[in-house]
């Protein structure tokens, strides 16, 4: 079963669109791999019902119920704020996924997924969280996190590919040295 059922009859622009959430959320779930004290296929299970639930979530509802849901899956002791570990925790639930799952993917998101993973491995964690972490308080809050977006009723994948309800610019300075990565997957549009 394909974990993206919908993203193969979107048109380019809202694929690449995706694709660029997927990197932004790769991004911020960094940190590679080390001993595991959950085994690899019930991070795989885990991620797999999330990702299950988000596409169905994310293509039909408005963009923040989306970003709620994410929001909630990272947040592990629900304390409202995703820490370094947390984060952690999301990256290692996706790489035990995408291990199982990258040949069935499309393209465009192996790419986003892989870039990100890449990036994360060099980069580190912590990178990610000061850079949207506002007020200093080492959590990511719901409101810091979608602080370059302006959300209204459309879905996230559709809102993402209207360039004047992301302000790229600012993401673009979080991110850093890492910012050509969101001019490499937004490439051409
Ligand atoms: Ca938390
Ligand atoms: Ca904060």
């Amino acid at each position: 079963m394909s974990s993206f059922p919908r993203l193969a009859t979107l048109p380019p622009k809202a694929c690449k669109a995706a694709a660029v959430g997927l990197l932004a959320f790769a991004l911020l779930a960094s940190a590679p791999s080390s001993a595991e004290e959950t085994g690899s296929s019930e991070r795989a299970d885990r991620f797999s019902g999330y990702i299950t639930q988000a596409t169905n979530l994310c293509f039909a509802l408005p963009a923040m119920r989306c970003v709620e849901h994410g929001f909630a899956f990272a947040d592990r002791n629900a304390d409202q704020g995703l820490s370094a570990d947390e984060l952690t925790e999301v990256d290692r639930d996706m790489r035990a996924w995408w291990e199982k799952s990258r040949e069935r993917l499309p393209t465009q998101a192996n790419l986003a997924i892989g870039l990100g993973l890449l990036t994360t491995q060099y980069a580190g964690h912590a990178y990610f969280v000061r850079a949207w972490d506002e007020d200093g308080d080492g959590l990511v809050s719901i409101d810091e996190l979608i602080a370059d977006l302006s959300l209204d009723e459309r879905p996230l994948p559709i809102l993402l590919s209207d360039k004047n309800a992301v302000d790229w610019e600012s993401l673009r300075g979080r991110l850093g040295q890492y910012g050509a990565l969101l001019d490499r997957l937004r490439g051409g549009s």
